[in-house]
């Protein structure tokens, strides 16, 4: 059994060894688990689950000792970048900022397929969903959930014309969740509505056997309808409609999910639309999970927008608490899956539910006006829409007078809905009506199965005629390899291996090697301007395949921001850099308690004719973090200091040190100055005594040394550094200063 390790990449082509026998480890839907009397750096929170083995926590987490609070809800990541080799090491990444439901997007118009594909072609803006790429991503989750300590939930597409077929082969490799709901295939795809609701009788059986969570299609009328919140009161009958049928075929409700997104953004007043729209949804399905999504409609190539639409949409999460909180980045507006945006996004929902731990035991929906008058509103017009169904006939009869994804609020309609014709579609004319004598020795499945003629016993399970299905023998899954000679990952890797095998890099954004690079830019200038000299600013930086992913306006003559995406054509030898030592950081704790404990004072200074004083200020500043907040006695003697002064006003105060610093380098004068600093305190006896620390943008800690005195600090210095420096020196000379 495979084994990561953290410090180490996850090899494809290990995982890709005996693929052929590869059984998943467990089938079915997990959930987090709730830790009530979790306490996580003293703190209590409320809606927490099981903390992480292994995680990167947000950067502020460092003034917390590092805690990575999970919350309890379910975080989800879409990951299909159309190569399911490089998706995999995305996986890993998300799963360690907190994701812990990936699902993976189809290439698009792959419900028209009739039956499963084999092999993986790469694809774009998508995967094609084949049994290899199933088996080895779940293989791949597998390790992952190991190596963070957390199941994680695959997911993707039960739908299309072979949907049925999907949902087997996803009972077979332990898929985990899977959307499901014969109305996309009808009003998205343009699917026949009898096969389609046939499909999806069998597909739920077979989900269910498997305990795969349900998520329904309603949120692609939100993306669809030309205004996304007039299809509220129809978004619920859509949920509805996929609820009961699904329980009706004998799926458990606890494993249907809705999936709901607020169908306004900001500018509209975004809560009062939303919430409303929430809370009629939370009570009207009450026994249901809830998956809260973003609006795909309103997410464009602005980070910094998509960002605060999800956080505004997860205050309504946790106002109604949804089970699963998926996160969608600007990637959906410029179609380009990038790692950090997956990152980034998981980032913010944990982020900001975390930050909302509690909230509804200190704020409470109030029982009525304009929340409860809205909702109640928008059932009102559900209820109404579900019986002008009944009177016209029913479901089908419905969507055939365009019912659906009308650009009226119900029940004003303006005739615009999609239409579809119950003997129309893909795959018309396929359902029969099962012979007397017909049989199928399966597993799950649905309706009459006559199994009773030919054995009794079996009525509860067919598949004992066979020996077993594959659901219960897996051995009898048949494995078929990639069938396309050029386009498989074999030669994918082939092309990438340098990158994998070396110590050569290249910047990537979605595949290993790509060489995509995102430069940011200003331009004091109109926006078509700015954008056609931002293309050519990217020429001009060897970047090719130049394009313009993103512009705002600063101002329309002032200036405009622009994002550029581009390649670069080299790559970086990592044997071949020269990196400094890291400097040491003991923690703001450990410094202070030592300080507190042994007074420490410094006299500082720039020397020679420096006039430059801002880094220094910045070491000693408690303002800046500098070393006078761990209570270090600090007397500054200004700028332009002579060396002699700097280790006269060091013996008369009884200082512990001498920071100096110099940004002039002209003719090495920082470095003579250093030697001529640590020289004099010989002359005066005190060099045993005095740690000496020199200062400045151009200053190498080992040139520094190599002057004589204890340490160089160069760009980029904290106090934290200078200080940690300081108190490990004086633990060396026995605290006799
Ligand atoms: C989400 N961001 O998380 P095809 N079935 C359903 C779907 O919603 C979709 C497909 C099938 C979204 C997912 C859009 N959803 C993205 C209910 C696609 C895909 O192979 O493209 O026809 O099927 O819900």
């Amino acid at each position: 059994m495979m084994k990561l390790n953290p410090n180490e990449k996850l090899d494809i082509r290990e995982l890709m060894k005996d693929i052929k026998n590869y059984k998943p480890k467990r089938r079915g839907w997990t959930w987090r688990k709730h830790e009530p009397n979790l306490l996580m750096n003293g703190y209590k929170y409320s809606e927490i689950s099981t903390p992480l083995k292994n995680s990167v926590p947000l950067p502020a987490a460092k003034y917390f000792n590092g805690i990575d609070p999970q919350p309890l809800s379910v975080i989800t990541t879409e990951i299909a970048s159309g190569r399911f080799e490089d998706d995999i090491r995305r996986m890993r990444m998300a799963a360690w900022h907190g994701a812990d439901h990936i699902m993976v997007i189809r290439t698009a118009g792959q419900s028209h397929f009739d039956g499963l594909i084999e092999g993986s072609p790469q694809g774009v803006g998508g995967i094609p969903v084949t049994r290899k790429q199933v088996r080895l991503q779940r293989k791949a989750l597998d390790l992952i959930e190991e190596e963070v300590g957390r199941p994680i939930n695959y997911h993707s597409y039960v739908s299309g014309v072979a949907g049925p077929d999907i949902a087997v082969m996803f009972a077979e490799e332990g898929v985990n969740g899977a959307h499901q709901d014969p109305q996309y295939n009808i009003l998205y795809r343009n699917i026949n509505m009898v096969r389609s609701f046939v499909d999806a009788a069998e597909s739920k059986k077979i989900m269910e056997w498997a305990d795969i969570l349900q998520i329904d299609g309603a949120h692609n009328a939100n993306a669809t309808a030309r205004d996304a919140w007039k299809v509220m009161p129809e978004l619920l009958v859509q949920h509805a409609i996929n609820c009961v049928f699904s329980t009706k075929v004998g799926m458990k409700k606890e494993n249907i999910a809705l999936s709901t997104v607020p169908p306004t953004a900001v500018p509209a007043p975004d809560l009062k639309i939303n919430l409303p729209y929430a809370v009629a949804l939370r009570e009207f399905f009450s026994e249901y999970k809830m998956r809260a999504q973003m609006n795909t409609k309103y997410m464009e190539s602005s980070t910094r927008e998509a960002t605060v639409t999800h956080v505004l949409n997860m205050l309504i999460s946790k106002l109604t608490s949804a089970d699963i909180q998926s996160t969608i980045t600007p990637d959906e507006g410029r179609n380009v899956p990038w790692h950090m945006y997956n990152v980034e996004a998981c980032d913010t929902a944990k982020q900001a539910l975390v930050g909302m731990d509690g909230l509804l035991e200190m704020v409470e929906l109030k029982n009525e006006g304009y929340l409860r008058d809205k909702s109640r509103e928008i059932k009102e017009r559900a209820i109404l829409f579900l019986e002008e169904m009944l009177e016209n006939g029913g479901y089908f009869e419905s969507v055939e007078k365009g019912f659906f994804i009308d650009s009226g609020i119900y029940p004003e309609r303006n005739g615009d809905g999609i239409v579809r014709k119950i003997d129309g579609g893909v795959g018309v004319n396929t359902v029969y009506v099962r012979d007397e004598d017909y049989f199928a020795p399966v597993t799950a499945h649905f309706g009459n199965n006559n199994i009773a003629q030919y054995n009794k016993d079996s009525v509860n399970c067919p598949s004992d005629l066979i020996g077993g299905s594959t659901f219960e023998d897996s051995d009898k899954i048949i494995f078929i390899d990639e069938l396309d000679e050029n386009d498989n990952v074999y030669n994918r890797l082939d092309e990438t291996e340098k990158y994998r095998l070396s110590n050569l890099v290249k910047p990537e954004v979605e595949w290993l090697g790509d060489g995509t690079v995102v430069v940011d830019l200003v331009l004091p200038t109109e926006k078509r301007h700015a954008e056609f000299a931002a293309i050519e600013i990217g020429k001009k930086m060897n970047l090719s395949d130049v394009e313009v992913i993103h512009r705002e306006i600063l101002h329309q003559s002032e200036a405009t921001r622009i994002q550029i995406k581009g390649r670069v054509n080299f790559d970086i030898d990592l044997n071949e850099l020269v990196i400094p030592e890291e400097p040491e950081e003991m923690s703001d704790d450990e410094i202070r308690n030592f300080v507190k404990e042994n007074q420490m004072k410094i006299v500082a200074g720039t020397v020679g004719e420096d006039e430059h004083s801002v880094g220094m200020r910045e070491i000693i500043d408690i303002k800046h973090g500098g070393i006078e907040k761990y209570g270090i006695d600090c007397v500054y003697l200004g700028t332009s200091v002579p060396i002699e002064k700097l280790v006269d006003a060091a013996i008369e105060a009884n200082a512990d040190a001498i920071l100096a610093s110099t940004i002039i380098s002209h003719d090495d004068i920082h470095y003579k100055s250093m030697k001529k600093l640590h020289e004099y305190a010989i002359e005066k006896g005190v060099r045993d005594k005095l740690i000496i620390i020199f200062g400045g943008t151009q200053v190498n800690n080992e040139l520094a040394k190599n002057q004589g005195v204890d340490a160089g600090f160069g760009r980029g210095t904290k106090g934290i550094h200078v200080a940690t420096l300081l108190v490990k020196r004086k633990q060396e000379l026995g605290y006799e200063n």
